[in-house]
């Protein structure tokens, strides 16, 4: 059987915010198609793999992707042609070295994620089997528990909250549809409540409500009500998760809560500000609470409150093998957000996933603010087994096309399948 890649193509399609990005389709020589899209964060870390725009201002505000596709169509195509798909590290290998640049600046990671993708989306395809089950370990079956991003503040919306993210985590539910349910039943719940209050129930990028509230902890106290009113008792059945995403308000040495007018504070205050909602709100797990470069306060944080609950790393992290090493020597957080984008191909991002798991960590296999319809990362939070998947709202259909996905996936394995946290 012919197990060679025949072609790969490009085009430049929209986000989910109406910004250029890839859909790359990879052609196999026994007629298989794979075709995979690629996603565009907006809080990015600065250490991320370069996503290559165009820069010209007659185009999309100078963020066209024609040049991505071009480097798709015509410097690695020709160099794929007759390689074997089944050697997915080494197709990743190539591409790397294709680049030849440490963060992928020369061919752009957009361009590379996409044809790393397609290529695994294809030969699932051509072998037969379901994409997570491809990229998986053997017998994968574990649906992930959703972060559902009900409140959009920060990059992420006009609102007036400093932090980005505010999710809710049907930690205690039985299986992933009935996690969605809970889940879908809040956020409604939680529509209802701000509209009483006559607060907008217009939405943000990743779905979430964006209301101009008094403050970041009203977010948490309105979703606690949601949670009640829903009917569901919070922390055993749903929890809270955070995503300040705090470089985006460092400033000058100093996290800016400009947004709600609370000042400016220091590492240690921010991490006091945390340590006193924790006993306020049921919250399980904390995302960049911390800039990306303040590694000593990252380390004074999981020091302090590591233990009572999950300390994420995405911009300080941004899916790399070596600042993943380096926070797992140092103690700087005990979890990892990984996004494909951020790295640029599937091998890496399953190196980085084996180094959280080699270190005890929980990991969180994530989406970005800017989305496409593709449900790659549904299956791939599947295949790896975490448990833990963050992927927006409980509307908008880039979100939901993956919330969709699982819950094909999770009819598939049927009795087999799994819920929950690793
Ligand atoms: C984040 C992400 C995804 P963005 O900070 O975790 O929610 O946002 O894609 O804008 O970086
Ligand atoms: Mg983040």
């Amino acid at each position: 059987m012919s197990r060679q890649i025949h072609s790969v193509r490009a085009l430049e399609i929209l986000d989910s915010r109406g910004t250029p990005t890839l859909r790359v389709f990879a052609q196999l020589d026994d007629g298989t198609i794979g075709a995979a899209s690629v996603p565009s964060g907006a809080s990015t870390g600065e250490h991320e793999a370069v996503e290559l725009r165009d820069g010209d201002p007659h185009r999309y505000l100078g963020k066209g992707a024609r040049k991505a596709v071009a480097n798709v169509n015509a410097v690695i195509g020709p160099e794929l042609h007759g390689f074997d798909w089944t050697e997915q590290a080494r197709v990743d290998e190539l591409l790397c070295q294709l680049d030849g640049t440490p963060n992928k600046g020369k061919l752009g990671a957009n361009a590379i994620l996409g044809v790393s993708q397609a290529i695994a989306r294809a030969a699932a395809q051509s072998r037969g089997v379901p994409l997570y089950a491809y990229l998986g370990r053997p017998g994968a079956r574990r649906l992930p528990v959703p972060m559902m991003n009900v409140m959009n503040g920060g990059k992420h919306a006009d609102s007036s909250l400093d932090f980005q993210e505010f999710m809710i985590v049907p930690q205690g539910a039985p299986s992933f549809s009935e996690a969605l349910r809970y889940g879908s039943e809040t956020f409604q719940a939680l529509k209802s409540l701000l509209h009483e209050r006559g607060l907008s129930t217009g939405v943000g990028d990743e779905g979430g409500f964006a209301p101009a509230l008094k403050s970041n902890e009203e977010a948490c106290e309105l979703i606690v009500a949601a949670i009640t009113r829903a009917g569901y008792r919070p922390d055993e059945d749903i929890a809270i998760a955070l995503d300040p995403a705090a470089s985006s308000f460092f400033q000058d040495g100093a996290y800016s809560l400009s947004r709600s007018r609370q000042g400016n504070k220091s590492s240690r205050e921010m991490i006091a500000l945390y340590r006193a909602w924790l006993d306020r709100y049921p919250i399980v797990s904390l995302e960049d609470g911390l800039a990306e470069n303040d590694w000593e306060g990252f380390q004074q944080l999981t020091a302090e409150l590591g233990g009572r609950i999950q300390i994420v790393g995405d911009d300080i992290l941004v899916t790399n093998p070596t600042y993943i090493r380096r926070a797992i020597a140092e103690k700087t957080c005990n979890a990892a957000l990984i996004k494909l984008n951020q790295i640029g191909t599937v091998t890496e991002t399953v190196e980085a996933i084996e180094l959280c798991r080699d270190a005890g960590w929980g990991f969180v296999v994530s989406h970005r603010s800017g989305e496409t319809e593709d449900g790659f990362i549904a299956d791939f939070a599947v295949a790896m087994g975490g448990g833990q998947i963050k992927t927006g709202s409980l509307c908008r259909s880039e979100r939901i096309a993956k919330y969709n996905r699982l819950l094909e996936i999770e009819a598939e394995l049927g009795e087999r399948a799994e819920y929950g946290k690793a």
